[in-house]
């Protein structure tokens, strides 16, 4: 919404105590849902997809074979986040190595599709335009690069496409933008909770769960 100057309001929802109007609209109790009106949207890539018929400027690709492979490639997301958050939410070194010896296949993957699919030099998946494919793995790169200030497990060294499409999505104002200014602070908390080994690194860790 953010790259297509929509007006819109933000309802950040506490998924521990989840409020019974969002129960009622939200078909899976999940986040994010989108309301336009009286009709509520549901699931990220239903939603994007719907933005993106619906208001200009087109962040899809013009052509449907290429809109095709991006939509492919968005379905990877769960894979590739996935990968990522056994580290990030890993409790031992242990669990964080076994994260590590899974990460080649699917970043290897990614890394593969920004060689193939992107026109020029990028910064982004398609080239020099933001895309949707941009949109849906910008969430768990932010997350990801937060966890490494702790863990430092470099990761995506081997994976220098990777590391140059993070570096321009974190760069951007639109990606930026899209968490709230306490981000940083409510995710330490959250790697708190859940008594991740990146939480015990952290200086201050009791306190931030507080
Ligand atoms: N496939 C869904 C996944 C949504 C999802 O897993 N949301 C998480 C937060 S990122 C959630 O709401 N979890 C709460 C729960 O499962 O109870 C989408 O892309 O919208």
């Amino acid at each position: 919404m953010r790259a297509k100057n929509v007006d819109f309001e933000v309802t950040y929802v506490n998924l521990r105590e989840k409020p019974d109007w969002f129960l009622e609209i939200s078909p899976h109790g999940k986040v994010p849902v989108l309301k336009v009106d009286d009709e509520v949207l549901f699931e990220s890539n239903a939603i994007a997809e719907y933005l993106d018929e619906m208001v200009p400027p087109r962040l899809h690709p013009e052509d449907p074979v290429k809109r095709a492979r991006n939509r492919a490639w968005t379905d990877f997301v769960p894979d590739f986040s996935r990968a990522l958050s056994k580290i990030s939410y890993a409790k031992t070194p242990e669990d964080i190595a076994e994260g590590m010896a899974a990460l080649p296949k699917p970043l290897s993957r990614v890394e593969e599709a920004l060689t193939r699919e992107r026109e020029g030099d990028g910064p982004f998946f398609n080239g020099s335009g933001l895309s949707l494919v941009d949109a849906a793995y910008a969430p768990f790169l932010m997350r990801f690069t937060f966890v490494e200030k702790y863990l430092n497990t470099g990761a995506l060294d081997d994976y220098p496409k990777i590391g140059a499409w993070r570096d321009a999505l974190l760069a951007d104002e639109r990606i930026r933008n899209s968490v709230p200014e306490d981000f940083e602070t409510e995710f330490a908390r959250n790697l708190v909770r859940r008594e991740t080994h990146a939480a015990t690194l952290m200086e201050g860790a009791s306190e931030a769960a507080e």
